[in-house]
């Protein structure tokens, strides 16, 4: 039995998605009719409690989230696949480093501007917040445009890293100082097995 990822068109299942191919793992994809950037219905609890994509059902049943511990994870159970570095070198540190940074930092600057009304009881808050997440969202980026080691962030291997990165640029509304990153995602886009995932979600994007 292979792994089961609920996701929908646009939302951040893309990364894992994108990670199950490189690993060439068993997978079927289980889309769910909603839009990007609202909130999931409610029925979907039954799946996730926290009622969020990507949710990965492992082959033993069980159930996964957060984006970043599914990417960690999948980068440990197929290590001969290009998804991160070898466990336990420098780099696997800065891998982990990184695609932590990124689930703290970015997809929270993200959720703060789709998803205000969960971080303050006060709509007329909604505007301070949301502007206080796009500075938020640009500091990190720049931070991680200055630690790219080369074509990719950690060096001439992609890893699934970048694509999560990438992922937040293309979500990202504004213009963001970042050229480093920027041609990291040019890559990903450009990928032969990423780019066909990455246009089924997001189009010309
Ligand atoms: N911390 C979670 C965040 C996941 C998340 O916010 N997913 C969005 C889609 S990109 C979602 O499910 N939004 C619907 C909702 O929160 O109701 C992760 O890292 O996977």
């Amino acid at each position: 039995m292979g792994y089961t990822l609920h996701n929908r068109p646009g939302s951040g299942g893309l990364v894992v998605e994108a990670a199950l191919t490189l690993a060439d793992a068993p997978f079927t994809l289980a889309e769910l009719e909603s839009r990007a950037g609202t909130p999931l219905p409610e029925s979907f609890r039954a799946t996730n409690p926290w009622g969020q994509v990507p949710t990965l059902i492992l082959p033993n049943g069980s159930t996964m989230t957060e984006t970043s511990a599914i990417l960690i994870h999948l980068a440990l159970c197929f290590p001969d696949k290009p998804l991160g570095p070898r466990p336990g070198t420098p780099m696997h540190g800065a891998f982990l480093r990184w695609i932590v940074f990124a689930n703290v930092n970015l997809y929270e600057a993200v959720l703060r501007r789709a998803y205000p009304f969960r971080f303050t009881d006060d709509p007329a808050g909604h505007d301070a917040l949301r502007s206080a997440a796009s500075r938020r969202m640009c500091e990190a980026i720049a931070l991680i445009d200055a630690n790219v080691e080369g074509t990719f962030l950690l060096g001439e291997e992609m890893t699934v890293a970048d694509i999560y990165i990438a992922m937040f640029l293309a979500w990202w509304p504004g213009d963001v100082e970042a050229p480093r990153v920027a041609r990291i995602a040019e890559e990903v886009r450009c990928h032969p097995v990423v780019g066909p995932i990455w246009r089924r979600h997001f189009g010309g994007r």
